[in-house]
């Protein structure tokens, strides 16, 4: 990525004095005014622990661990839940996978770490977590220095929508001047859903909660007209709901939200193995080779194919500090991005979400991988 900055020291100084300019401890339930800008970036107080000491990189760290630290969600089926067995599963917990099955050859090499709205940047820019795969947005001032957080590419292109019940008789925002709408805090919601009403001269009363199962739990009994989140979100939890019917998606996105990992700035060398992990999965779907067949790829005499394996004297991997071959140990254990796409979200799924502009750009979608070489 771009930012190769070293001035580690002078961002956690920014990053202090953030912390105690912007206390604002996350209760809830409670009302609340609409949100400053600065609400879905600043790190919450209570997190305001000193950075994890590191001395030599990230990867080193991780290699003598043993296993990556993974933030991610725990309240969202599909993206990042705990499953009845007490694991962590879900879309972008496979990328976590991803990562550990690149880095250390084992996809299970991974210790999850629940990223809640108001701590997950906190937590990746102390260190806490070396990556976070958490239904999170990638905006202008999050990626800041001084925010100390590196993005990588996007996994997830999703846009932000509007559940009504529908009995409500609300068809549009239009219909929604005076509602009340439940609304998680520390997000890019929260922002959104501001300007939504106030481009429209429409007003509306926040309801906003600390995580999403109070977010939701409020508005199922009846305190807000309305829900509002990423539309992933808002699909998880309708397909999940006890009578998915009752409850209709206004026909609007109200934003852009590109959901994409994030790994501390401090460490270039980690943030650019994450995000050739995610284009690894990415090339593997456009190159058509999947966990069930790669193996009939990894002999291959096709140069590119070679290459994007890392197979012969290509150097990959080992430009990183990884086994040269990574890719193969990502494609074998997790899947191409397709097939991580269909077992969490696709067609078989409660969710059965389309594909839409997360299909590959040689379909018409958005996902699209730099060239192997
Ligand atoms: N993409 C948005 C919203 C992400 C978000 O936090 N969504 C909620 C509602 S689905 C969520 O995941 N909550 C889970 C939790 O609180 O643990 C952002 O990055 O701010």
């Amino acid at each position: 990525m771009n930012k190769r900055l070293s001035m580690v020291g002078i961002s956690l100084l920014i990053i202090a004095v953030i912390y105690s300019a912007c206390a604002a401890p996350a209760a809830a339930p409670a009302a609340t005014p609409a949100p400053a800008e600065s609400a879905a970036t600043a790190p919450a107080a209570d997190q305001a622990a000193a950075p994890a000491a590191q001395s030599g990189s990230l990867l080193d760290t991780v290699k003598s661990r043993g296993k990556i630290v993974c933030g991610v969600n725990n309240q969202v089926p599909g993206f990042g839940n705990v499953d009845a067995n007490g694991n962590y599963a879900g879309f972008d917990v496979d990328f976590c996978k991803a990562v550990a099955a690149g880095v250390l050859g084992d996809a299970e090499a991974v210790e999850y770490r629940y990223a809640s709205g108001n701590d997950r940047f906190t937590l990746v820019s102390t260190g806490e977590v070396d990556v976070l795969f958490r239904n999170s947005t990638w905006t202008l001032t999050r990626d800041s220095a001084e925010v100390g957080m590196e993005f990588m590419p996007v996994n997830f292109y999703d846009g932000q929508g509007m559940m009504v019940r529908k009995d409500s008789g609300i068809k549009s925002i239009e219909d929604m001047d005076g509602a009340t709408v439940c609304v998680q805090s520390g997000t890019t919601t929260e922002l959104n859903l501001a300007d939504a009403f106030s481009q429209r001269g429409l007003t509306y009363e926040p309801q906003v909660f600390a995580d999403a199962a109070a977010t939701w739990e409020g508005y199922l009994s009846g305190r807000c007209d309305a829900f509002t989140t990423d539309k992933s979100g808002l699909a998880a939890y309708r397909a999940t709901s006890e009578d998915p019917g009752s409850h209709t998606l206004l026909e609007i996105t109200l934003s852009k939200e590109p959901l994409a990992p994030l790994s501390p700035q401090s460490d270039p060398q980690f943030a650019d193995i994450v995000m050739w992990v995610v284009y690894v999965m990415i090339q593997a779907e456009e190159f058509g080779i999947t966990s069930a067949n790669i193996g009939d790829f990894v002999g291959s005499d096709i140069p590119e194919i070679q290459r994007f394996l890392g197979q012969g004297d290509n150097a990959a991997g080992s430009l990183y500090g990884i086994p040269n071959d990574f890719m193969v140990a990502v494609i074998t254990q997790v899947g191409n991005y397709g097939e991580v796409f269909e077992r969490h979200l696709g067609a078989d799924t409660p969710f059965g979400l389309e594909r839409g502009l997360n299909a590959l750009w040689t379909e018409g979608g958005l996902q699209y991988s730099p060239p192997f070489r």
